[in-house]
C-alpha cells in the first residue's frame, strides 16, 4: 500500500498527527480502552471508526446532491458481495494511508498488521459477487448515485482448510467482532411475507401470507477514489416480528420461547446454504424473495418522498439484478404496483419492464435456476399467478415462440428476467454471442434489441493500487497519478517498454513482489520457493469446466519429464494453485486431493524439486488474492471453451503482469486483442470446435492415444503413484478423463503441454519476458470496471455522474 501524504475530500486536510488524535479518542470514547491495555484488535477499530468519520462526510454530501437534483439512481440487487477487507480501500481511496502508517508507528504499531487483522467479508462465492464490490467502487469513484442491496449473512463462505490433503470446510464467523463500517438502521425495517392464500376480491387480489419475518437494514458506505463520492451498501438482516414468546418461557418453555427468533433469522443465517434438499432449496428461494422484496419496498419508499406519480419510475429508478437471484423483483414490483397501488395489470408490468435489467454469468445448464412449480406456489402463491399471466400474455403475443417461463413443472428464472428486463446483458463478447445462440436464442429472435454486451472489468483501485505498491509507484513515477482513476492512461507507457531504463525498473517491481510473497509462503507454511522461478498461477473456484486437473496432469508429465532427464535446462517453476470447491461438488474435492498428493511427492523429490515445485494455498479470499496476483508470472485461464462466462482473475492477473496462458474463452479473447497476441499464448480448441468435438466416438481414447505425454502422466496417478496405500484413489477422475471427458481435458492436453513448453523457453529471456508483462500492464486499461460501469451508466441505466 502506498499512498502520498494528501487527504482528497475537500475538507480539512488531516495530516498524521490529527489522524492520530481521533484514533485515540475513538480508543477512549468509543472503545472504551486504555491505550496500555489496547489490543491490535482495539487499535483497528479505533483506526477504522476514524476513517469512516472521514467517509461519512463524503457519504452526507453525496446523498444531499443526489436528492438536490432529484437524480435517477441505480439499484444493483445482488445475492452476494465479496468486499474483502474494507479499511485498506478506505484509507488508499482517502489518500490516508501514510498519514495512519504514521499514526500507528508512533503507538509501535505496524499498519499492514493491522489492516490484515480485518476479516475479509466473504459475502460471496467467486466471480460473481466479487464483481459486485468492484462495480460498487466504480459507482463511487464515477459519482452515480447508487446503491447496493443484498443480504447480511452472519456466516459468508466457508473456511477451508485440507486434512490429509482433503478439503475440509468450517464456518466463517466475520460478524464474530464488531464490524466498525456498518451502520445499524432499526427504523429501517419491512414486514415480508410466505406462503398463505390470494383472496380474489372484486377483481382485486390479496395475499394472505402464512409467515411473516422482519427485514432489517444495515449500512456501510462505499467511498470512491479521492474521496469524493460514497454510495451505500445496504445488506438485510432478518428478524422475527415477535422476537421472544414471553408467555413460553413462563411455562417452562425456554427453548420454544427463542424459536421465532431462530428460525426467521435462518434466513440471513448463511451464504447458499445446501440446496440438495427441499429444505435447502426453500430456504434459498425465501432469501431471494427475502431481500429483493425488501429492497424494492425501499426503493418505492425513496421514490414515494421525492415523486408522486408511479409513470416516473423509469426514468428515475433503474434496477440491475446480478444474475437471476433476485428475479423476483419482477413479479414483486408488479404486485406492489398492481394489487397494492391499484395500477393497470399491463401498465404496471411496462413500468416494471422499464426499470429492470438483467446480467447473466453463465450459461452452465445446472446452473440455470428453475424452480419446481409447486414450491413456487406454496412459498409465493400470488408471484405464481402473476408469472403466469406475464407468460401467458407474452406467448399469445408471439404464437410461434417454443420458451416459456413455466416449463414442465418449472418455473425458469432465465426466461422470466429477459421478459421482465429491458435489457440483457452478457459478461464478454464470446458470452454474449453464445447467449444469443443458445440459452435465450427464442427470445432473442423475437427481441433481438435486449441483449447486448458489457464485458466485466476490475478496479485498478484494489488491483493495482493497493495490492501492488511495488508497480503502482513505478507507474506513477513514470506516467503521473491519471492512471488511477483513468487506467487507459496506462497505454503512455508502451513508447518506453521498448526502450532502457524503464524495463529494468518494471522487472524489479516483479522480482520485489515475488520475494515478499516468497518471504511469506516461507513463514506461513514452511516453504521455500526462488524468487527467480516462474511463479505460475491459477487461482479460481474448483470446477471440472475450469480444468485444474488439466493443470495438474500437466505438471505430472513435466515432472516424469525432468526425472528422464534431469540434467535438462529446465526452467524452474511454482505451481501455485487455490480455491474452493463447493461441500457437495465430490468431483471438484478430488482434484484438490489429487493436487495436494501430487504436491506433496513433487516436492519431496530431490531429483526435481530444483525445477518444479506445487501449492496448493488453503482458504482463497479476496486478501489472498490481492497476495498471489502481484507475484505471479504466468496466469492459467484455461477453462473449456465456452464455459467461462467471463473471468475478472483473468484480468486482475493481466494488469498486474502476468502472461495468460489460455483458451479462447469468455474475457480471454478480449485479453488476448488488447494485449496482443503475441503476448498471450493461447492454446486449445475453439467453442465451435468444442462442441464438434464432443461429437467423435471416444474422442478422449483417440486423444490419449496421440498423446504418450499423456497417458503417461494418467498411469501414474491410476497407478496409486501419487495416494499410496490407496491406488484407487483417483480412479473417478482418470475414468472421466479417459472416458466420457465432456470438458475435452484430454483433448486440449497435447495444445496445452506444447504451449507450456513454448512459456518455458520464452521465460528464460528475461527481458523480452518483462517486455510482454509489461505490455500486458500497458494495454490493460481497457479493464477497468469504471469503463464497464460507464458503459452501463450510458447503454442500460440512463444514469447520470454528479461529479
Ligand atoms: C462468474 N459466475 C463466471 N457464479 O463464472 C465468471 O466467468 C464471470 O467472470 C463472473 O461470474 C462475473 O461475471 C459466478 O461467479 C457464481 O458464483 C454462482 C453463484 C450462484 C451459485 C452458483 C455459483
Amino acid at each position: 500500500m502506498t499512498t502520498e501524504f494528501r487527504h482528497f475530500n475537500g475538507g480539512e486536510p488531516i495530516d498524521a498527527e490529527a489522524l492520530g488524535a481521533a484514533v485515540q479518542s475513538h480508543l477512549t470514547y468509543t472503545l472504551g480502552k486504555d491505550a496500555a491495555h489496547a489490543t491490535r484488535y482495539d487499535w483497528r477499530m479505533a483506526l477504522s471508526y476514524a476513517v469512516r468519520d472521514r467517509i461519512t462526510d463524503a457519504w452526507f454530501a453525496a446523498t444531499r446532491k443526489t436528492y438536490a437534483e432529484g437524480a435517477k439512481r441505480v439499484y444493483y440487487l445482488s445475492m452476494e458481495f465479496l468486499i474483502g477487507r474494507l479499511l485498506e480501500d478506505a484509507l488508499v481511496n482517502l489518500g490516508l494511508a501514510d498519514a495512519a502508517e504514521a499514526a500507528l508507528k508512533a503507538q509501535g504499531l505496524n499498519l499492514m498488521e493491522v489492516v490484515c487483522d480485518e476479516p475479509d467479508a466473504a459475502l460471496g462465492n467467486g466471480g460473481l459477487g466479487r464483481l459486485a464490490a468492484c462495480f460498487l467502487e466504480s459507482l463511487s469513484t464515477l459519482g452515480c448515485p447508487a446503491m447496493g442491496y443484498g443480504i447480511r449473512y452472519e456466516h459468508g463462505l466457508f473456511r477451508q482448510s485440507f486434512e490429509d490433503g482433503r478439503q475440509v470446510e468450517r464456518p466463517e464467523h466475520w460478524l464474530s467482532q464488531q464490524h466498525p463500517w456498518e451502520f445499524e438502521r432499526p427504523e429501517a425495517r419491512f414486514r415480508l411475507g410466505f406462503g398463505g392464500h390470494v383472496e380474489h376480491v372484486d377483481g382485486r387480489a390479496i395475499w394472505h401470507p402464512a409467515e411473516v419475518v422482519e427485514a432489517e437494514a444495515y449500512d456501510t458506505p462505499i467511498i470512491g477514489w479521492e474521496g469524493k463520492w460514497a454510495n451505500t451498501l445496504r445488506l438485510w438482516s432478518a428478524k422475527a416480528v415477535h422476537p421472544f414468546d414471553l408467555g413460553r418461557f413462563n411455562h417452562g418453555d425456554f427453548y420454544g420461547a427463542a424459536e421465532p427468533e431462530a428460525l426467521a433469522r435462518t434466513i440471513s443465517r448463511v451464504l447458499y446454504p445446501d440446496d440438495t434438499t427441499d429444505e435447502g432449496k426453500t430456504l434459498r428461494l425465501k432469501q431471494e424473495f427475502f431481500f429483493t422484496a425488501a429492497s424494492l419496498r425501499d426503493i418505492l419508499r425513496r421514490f414515494d418522498s421525492e415523486h408522486d406519480d408511479l409513470a416516473l419510475l423509469p426514468q428515475k429508478v433503474a434496477i440491475q439484478l446480478n444474475d437471476t437471484h433476485p428475479a423476483i423483483a419482477g413479479p414483486e414490483l408488479v404486485r406492489l404496483l398492481h394489487d397494492e397501488r391499484g395500477v393497470e395489470f399491463h401498465e404496471a408490468v411496462r413500468l416494471a419492464r422499464g426499470c429492470l435489467s438483467y446480467t447473466n454469468h453463465t450459461l452452465l445448464p445446472e446452473a440455470l435456476e428453475a424452480w419446481g412449480e409447486g414450491l413456487f406456489a406454496h412459498l409465493l402463491p400470488r408471484h405464481m399467478e402473476i408469472i403466469r399471466r406475464i407468460d401467458e400474455d407474452h406467448a399469445a403475443q408471439y404464437p410461434d415462440r417454443a420458451s416459456r417461463i413455466l416449463d414442465h413443472g418449472t418455473v425458469r428464472m432465465g426466461e422470466l428476467s429477459f421478459l421482465m428486463a429491458h435489457h440483457v446483458n452478457g459478461v464478454s463478447a464470446l458470452h454474449t454471442e453464445l447467449m444469443k445462440e443458445t440459452v435465450f436464442s427464442d427470445l432473442h429472435r423475437l427481441h433481438p434489441e435486449r441483449i447486448i454486451n458489457q464485458t466485466n472489468g476490475v478496479t485498478p483501485r484494489r488491483w493495482l493500487k493497493s495490492c501492488n505498491g511495488a508497480l503502482s509507484d513505478l507507474l506513477t513515477e513514470t506516467i503521473g497519478t491519471g492512471w488511477v482513476r483513468d487506467l487507459e492512461q496506462l497505454s503512455r507507457l508502451e513508447p518506453m517498454i521498448g526502450g532502457a531504463g524503464f524495463i529494468e525498473k518494471y522487472a524489479a517491481a516483479k522480482r520485489e513482489n515475488k520475494t515478499v510473497f516468497g518471504n511469506w509462503l516461507n513463514e506461513e507454511f514452511n516453504l521455500n520457493v526462488d524468487p527467480d522461478a516462474m511463479f505460475d498461477a491459477q487461482i479460481k473456484r474448483i470446477h471440472e469446466y475450469k480444468r485444474q486437473h488439466l493443470a495438474i496432469l500437466q505438471t505430472i508429465a513435466d515432472w516424469q519429464a525432468i526425472h528422464d532427464n534431469p540434467n535438462g535446462d529446465w526452467t524452474p517453476r511454482v505451481r501455485i494453485f487455490a480455491g474452493k470447491a463447493a461441500p457437495g461438488y465430490v468431483f471438484a474435492k478430488e482434484i484438490i486431493h489429487l493436487i495436494n498428493d501430487v504436491a506433496a511427492v513433487l516436492n519431496a523429490d530431490k531429483v526435481t524439486r530444483e525445477y518444479l515445485q506445487v501449492v496448493f494455498l488453503p482458504n482463497y479470499n479476496v486478501s489472498l488474492a490481492e497476495r498471489i496476483i502481484p507475484a505471479s508470472d504466468l496466469s492459467e485461464q484455461i477453462s473449456t471453451a465456452g464455459k467461462e462466462a467471463s473471468g475478472t482473475g483473468n484480468m486482475k492477473l493481466a494488469l498486474n503482469g502476468a502472461l495468460t496462458i489460455g483458451t479462447l474463452d469468455g474475457a480471454n479473447v478480449e485479453i488476448r486483442e488488447h494485449v496482443g497476441a503475441e503476448n498471450f499464448f493461447l492454446f486449445g480448441m475453439t467453442a465451435q470446435e468444442v462442441v464438434a468435438r464432443r461429437e467423435i466416438d471416444g474422442h478422449a481414447g483417440r486423444a490419449i492415444a496421440e498423446c504418450p505425454a499423456l497417458g503417461r502422466a494418467l498411469e501414474a496417478v491410476r497407478s496409486g503413484r501419487f495416494s499410496a496405500g490407496e491406488p484407487d484413489r483417483y480412479r473417478g477422475v482418470v475414468e472421466n478423463v479417459s472416458g466420457p471427458d465432456y470438458f475435452l481435458v484430454a483433448s486440449d492436453f497435447a495444445s496445452y503441454h506444447a504451449k507450456q513448453a513454448e512459456v518455458s523457453a520464452a521465460y528464460r529471456d528475461r527481458d523480452a519476458w518483462a517486455r510482454m508483462a509489461a505490455y500486458n500492464t500497458a494495454r490493460s486499461g481497457w479493464f477497468s470496471s469504471d469503463r464497464t460501469i460507464g458503459d452501463y451508466m450510458s447503454q442500460i441505466w440512463g444514469a447520470k455522474s454528479l461529479l
